[in-house]
């Protein structure tokens, strides 16, 4: 017997040890985006116990070592003797790998979906971890270090608490970055707490001299969530239309609302993770949107018997929409296995969205009204711009390759090797053709401002002369055409002025890149070129600041006297060409910022260009009093 146990005891810390040395395997990386799913993998305990009707209440706190406690108002981890394993529930789920929650029960396990490992991986990257259950009148405790029981689990004493609480301290020798971010959690937790409606969740960082803390409490759930993304947009009709139910053991959400852009903000979530690819929930969706919307179209009259149909990307125009759904075992399938693939989600969603926005548009005409009418709207101007597609694509065939006029070229052919710059103006844009390297580095010059891409619609885009430049210099084709093997340049390089016009110019290029073409900002493709503040001159030599720091640092080196001449530029065009060479445009000298985007932020970089570039004035300014620097919100 006691034979037994020791062997069993050997397996465990093997399975925990497992974990220690291929940390990656079990949360993708030890990096900063590890660190932070050890607190999502916590978390989701509590949000499972939430989703059974157990918990209403989950706090976060980062204390000042960076340690974090996890508590909720729940049932607790159960502590009773686990026959199998004969010894406490709460002890298996933090020392046995994959045993976190499994004790059967009602209601949805969501953890596990994508990537949940669950507790006892958190325990097993952890320094020590330290649990509390408040159980039917007492507390219990255990304490572990790097995944090693250190105590027996302790009858503490009678409480009138009820719930669970972890604490864990991160183990530094295995992430590489042991700080955590509050704006990180925070955007996760409201996440959460708006597809768990009803949901109060709150964070606190204890860090600073003043604890931050920010509570979020969302009763309409979803709906909320298409509220708070329309926030800087005009909404077509002021209700949020909402469907929900059960069907083959899905649970399904959907809430949406029409705004008077172009954009289709659809996002969809499976067991409250984000989808960026979509998959049966979503294509359950937009059929049903689509089949609904025409039929009811055609019944009412609005559209003629003669018309084609609406297409689901004109029904989708200016659509905000969050798709939620619970589903026990996903099935993910695709090249990056993130793509929904279970067929009984589609037809979940699809009968449950046609039956409910079929009753809704029956009491509702005047919305039902709007909405056919603006798709019939952006039905017309697709058409218009597939007309102006197949010009230029009848252009680029005939002409072989018909690159823009101002465009000066590089001469090496491998676009491994080759660089535009896209410059704003025409006279910068002659400094860098006269300052470039000719064989690696293209420039192309765009005049003014170009168009923002957040108030037009396609055709108009598509006709824009600037626009047209880039995706021809580009040659990948953009939108559904977009093909990123056809890429001219393996650096695209932003090159403006260093003021607010240039960071809007900037911005305007970046919201029209990561609109049509995301996926050369998702391969890192797109850089910003970082022209210096300063030109000091001291005894016939020149020094250049980047930054007001740095101006700062050279004139403590260089001594601060008479002889020094500052200069502080104002724009591209007060350089000449060698010192546009020298500062901003030579690879071995030069700064360049790349401009990343990670997916699983998706939401909140639409919302950021929507605020920045949409005729809403007050999120606009409170955006910009919040994101005083330009720069630092480069990594979208
Ligand atoms: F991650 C974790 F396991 F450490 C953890 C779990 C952390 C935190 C902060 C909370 C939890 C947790 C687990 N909260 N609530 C629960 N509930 C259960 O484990 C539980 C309780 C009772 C029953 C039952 O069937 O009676 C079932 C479960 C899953």
């Amino acid at each position: 017997m006691s034979a037994e146990y020791g062997a069993e005891q050997i397996q465990i810390l093997e399975g925990l040890e497992a974990v220690r040395k291929r940390p990656g395997m079990y949360i993708g990386s030890t990096s900063a985006r590890g660190l932070h799913h050890l607190v999502y993998e916590i978390v989701d305990n509590s949000v499972d116990e939430a989703l059974a009707g157990y918990c209403t209440e989950i706090q976060v706190t980062i204390h000042k070592d960076n340690s974090v406690t996890v508590t909720d108002n729940g049932r607790g981890i159960p502590v009773g003797i686990q026959e199998k394993a004969g010894k406490p529930a709460l002890e298996v789920v933090f020392t046995i790998l994959h045993a976190g929650g499994k004790f059967g029960g009602g209601g949805y396990k969501v953890s596990g979906g994508l990537h949940g490992v669950g507790a006892s991986v958190v325990n097993a990257l952890s320094n020590w971890l330290e649990v509390h259950v408040y159980v039917d009148g007492y507390e219990y405790f255990q304490r572990y270090e790097r995944g090693h029981v250190m105590c027996d689990m302790q009858k503490i004493g009678p409480t009138d608490k009820r719930g669970t609480m972890v604490t864990f301290l991160p183990d530094d020798t295995i992430f590489e970055e042991t700080i955590f971010s509050y704006d990180v959690l925070l955007e996760r937790l409201r996440e959460i707490a708006f597809l768990t409606k009803g949901l109060r969740i709150t964070l606190r960082d204890e860090r600073e001299e003043h604890t931050a803390e920010k509570s979020f409490h969302y009763e309409g759930g979803i709906s909320e969530y298409v509220q708070y993304l329309n926030k800087s947009v005009n909404p077509l009709y002021s209700d949020i239309i909402y469907c929900e139910g059960i069907k083959n053991d899905v649970m399904v959400e959907v809430a949406f609302q029409h705004n008077d852009g172009f954009n289709e903000n659809v996002y969809s979530f499976v067991n409250n993770i984000i989808t960026p690819e979509g998959g049966t929930h979503l294509a359950g969706f937009r059929g049903a949107l689509t089949k609904t919307l025409n039929d009811y179209g055609r019944k009412m009259k609005l559209m003629k018997d003669s018309d084609e149909n609406l297409s689901g990307e004109d029904i989708r125009e200016g659509l905000t929409a969050i798709i939620s759904i619970k589903i026990s075992e996903p099935q993910f399938g695709g090249q990056t296995k993130q793509k929904l693939g279970n067929s009984e989600a589609r037809t979940a969603v699809e009968s449950i969205v046609a039956e409910k926005l079929a009753i809704y548009l029956e009491q509702n005409p005047a919305v039902g009204k709007t909405i056919v009418e603006k798709s019939v709207l952006a039905q017309r101007a697709r058409d218009a711009a597939r007309k102006a597609r197949e010009m230029t694509r009848r252009k680029t065939a005939l002409d072989g390759m018909s690159l823009p006029g101002k465009l000066a070229d590089c001469s090496d052919k491998n676009p491994e090797n080759c660089e535009i710059y896209i410059v704003e103006g025409d006279s910068a844009g002659g400094s860098a053709k006269t300052a470039r390297s000719r064989a690696t580095q293209a420039i192309l010059p765009l005049r003014g401002k170009i168009l923002n891409v957040e108030k037009a619609r396609m055709d108009k885009i598509l006709a824009n002369k600037e626009i047209q430049a880039m995706i021809t210099a580009f040659g990948t084709g953009i939108d559904e055409d977009f093909d990123i093997t056809k890429l001219r340049y393996h650096k695209i390089i932003i090159m403006t002025d260093a003021d607010v016009d240039g960071a809007h110019i900037s911005t305007l290029l970046l919201t029209f890149l990561y609109r049509f073409m995301p996926d050369l900002i998702r391969e890192g493709y797109v850089y910003l070129a970082k022209p210096p503040l300063y030109k000091i001159e001291k005894n016939r030599k020149e020094y250049y600041a980047y930054s007001d720091e740095e101006l700062a640092q050279i004139l403590s080196e260089i001594g601060r006297d008479q002889n020094n001449k500052i200069q502080r530029y104002k724009g591209l065009g007060e350089m000449d060409a060698e010192q546009l060479w020298d500062t901003t445009m030579d690879p071995a000298k030069r700064i360049l910022l790349r401009v990343s985007m990670d997916d699983a932020k998706r939401v909140s970089i639409d919302e950021t260009f929507t605020i920045l570039m949409g005729d809403k004035v007050e999120p606009r300014r409170e955006f910009i009093e919040k994101n005083a620097k330009y720069v630092k919100n480069l990594d979208i």
